[in-house]
């Protein structure tokens, strides 16, 4: 078994269906946990929904069902979400599972047995959509009069009784673990944010509520439910079977990477190693706060009637190239912005025009004029550059920049390689070649070949859906569809040995066009 690694999404809050933002998550953790397995690391992947708290009361209620009646019905949603955009995750995680409310109050437990919970009365402007209490001087005022949190949301003048958890006990450790682990929190402009505000100085957290009971209950304090974020922030334990389960728990905790988006770093890197620490278990290894995708520029909204169904994306433009888009034109950890024109543009220009085109026009040529079989053949200067080029690129390049979550550049330098590709093929000619020299048309084939092959299992974690169809029709067997194939030099001649030819080459980047309804 592979080195393991444990990655999760956040939980979504499954109060409507999955906007694109959902979808751009899961993707973007599943192209993680795709290329982690590529590395031969043994990959364990939790995603799921976030279903207590008083905003999925107060939907259900508005809906006249009950949470739970919402909760089951959305959840749905996101599960179905990830099955169709190919999200490969180990365990969907839902917070209304018995199990998560053990692990939660198990949580509790420690963090009392450790003297960090004392209970006391709460009073503070608290925003019901954020589901969090804000400090004065972080408010703004809005139409009317009404105070606003940062986050643009109307807040409260709440009171009510409440446990508090000592967070102001943990600034100093805090502090200590972002200073030991630059890389702790990324990237860097969340890190500083999240350094200012721990450096301003902690107070305790309210970490309970009496004022309603759709959540999980406090130990020893049934009047009181947890604050939805500290059961929330639990699912990333109870998927491991915390408390019981000991061993699944060692094997996968502490956690690698904890993906979720730029607006709820705080709860991940500043109260939750808060809780860990209390509770006297390990802290995850790294928090990563992406960006937010806006459609045009703009945030999708209810009232801008802008709001797009990721699946609906998926079905007009095909998985594979939602999932490269996303992946290619964001800049990771910045906010990105698409269209359905960017999506075809370029779709077109990269996957179709010119990886699609390549692996099709040399298939295709092998098919007809070798009968698809291969065959051992004389390197030239310009075919051993060429696979050197595209090796580096496979091997060594989009790795390096996929291990440090820049998929943009990584996918550039895979785009590169496939570059010089067709500029080899342009200027070898082997079309020509054909009746001049056919031996060397063939080590011009073959060449491409095996440039095609090492391109196809590196953008595989993006693409995984064509990328398998195209593998298929190189007849690579599963088992060396991995990084390490690509270090094992002798694999070729392996190939050439068992006979296999290809199979009949089909399209599987096909062009797309635009919509009529966003021409
Ligand atoms: O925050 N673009 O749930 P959520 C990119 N339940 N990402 C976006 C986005 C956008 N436009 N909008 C939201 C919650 N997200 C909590 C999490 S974890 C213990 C509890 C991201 O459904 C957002 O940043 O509001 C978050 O990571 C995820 O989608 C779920 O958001």
């Amino acid at each position: 078994m592979g080195e393991p690694y444990y990655i999760t999404t956040a939980i979504s809050y499954p109060n409507g269906k999955p906007h694109i933002g959902h979808a751009y998550e899961a993707i973007a953790a599943d192209v993680i946990a795709r290329f982690q397995r590529l590395c031969g690391r043994t990959v364990r992947f939790q995603t799921g929904t976030d279903e207590h708290g008083l905003k999925m009361a107060q939907k259900a209620r508005d809906l006249g069902q009950t949470p739970k009646q919402l909760a089951d019905e959305m959840s749905q949603h996101f599960i179905d979400m990830c099955d169709v955009l190919n999200v490969s995750y180990d365990v969907f995680i839902r917070t209304t599972e018995a199990r998560h409310h053990q692990a939660s109050q198990e949580l509790w437990r420690r963090m009392q047995a450790n003297g960090d919970l004392y209970l006391d009365r709460y009073e503070g402007w608290y925003s019901v959509r954020d589901e969090a209490y804000y400090d004065e001087s972080e408010l703004t005022v809005g139409e009317g009069g009404q105070k606003l949190s940062p986050q643009g949301t109307p807040v409260e003048w709440t009171v009510e009784e409440s446990w508090f958890f000592r967070l102001s006990a943990y600034a100093e450790r805090l502090l200590g673990l972002y200073r030991d682990n630059p890389g702790f929190i990324q990237p860097e402009s969340r890190r500083n944010e999240v350094l200012r505000f721990v450096e301003g100085g902690l107070r305790d957290l309210s970490v309970s509520r009496t004022s309603f009971d759709w959540g999980v209950k406090v130990p020893g304090s049934e009047n009181h439910v947890m604050y939805v974020w500290v059961d929330a922030l639990t699912n990333y334990l109870t998927g491991l079977g915390f408390p019981e389960e000991t061993s699944t728990v060692e094997t996968w905790w502490p956690a690698d990477l904890h993906l979720i988006g730029k607006d709820i770093v705080r709860f991940h890197a500043v109260y939750w190693p808060a809780f860990l620490m209390s509770a006297g278990l390990p802290v995850p290894r790294q928090v990563f706060g992406h960006g937010f995708l806006l459609n045009r520029g703009q945030k999708e909204s209810k009232s801008l009637g802008n709001v797009t169904d990721p699946l609906d994306l998926a079905d007009r433009f095909g998985v594979d190239t939602l999932r490269y888009f996303l992946l290619r034109e964001v800049a990771f950890g910045q906010d990105g912005s698409y269209s359905p024109e960017a999506i075809v543009t370029r779709a077109n220009a990269e996957l179709a025009n010119s990886f699609g085109n390549l692996v099709q026009r040399v298939c295709s040529m092998i098919f007809k004029n070798m009968d698809g079989v291969l065959h051992a053949f004389d390197e030239t200067e310009a075919d051993r550059t060429l696979r050197q080029l595209v090796s580096d690129a496979c091997r060594v390049e989009l790795p390096r920049e996929f291990a440090a979550l820049n998929f943009s550049a990584g996918i550039e330098a895979w785009m590169r390689a496939v570059f010089a590709c067709n500029a080899y093929i342009d200027e070898q000619a082997p079309w020509a070649l054909k009746k001049t020299d056919p031996a060397r048309m063939e080590a011009v084939l073959l060449t491409l070949f095996m440039a095609i092959r090492d391109l196809t299992i590196a953008i595989s974690p993006v693409v995984p859906a064509a990328a398998g169809k195209v593998l298929d029709q190189l007849s690579i067997p599963a088992s060396e569809r991995d990084l390490a194939a690509l270090d094992d030099p002798a694999w070729f001649a392996r190939r050439v040995a068992t006979g296999e030819p290809l199979g009949q080459p089909a399209p599987a980047f096909p062009r797309i066009e635009l919509p009529s309804e966003d021409a």
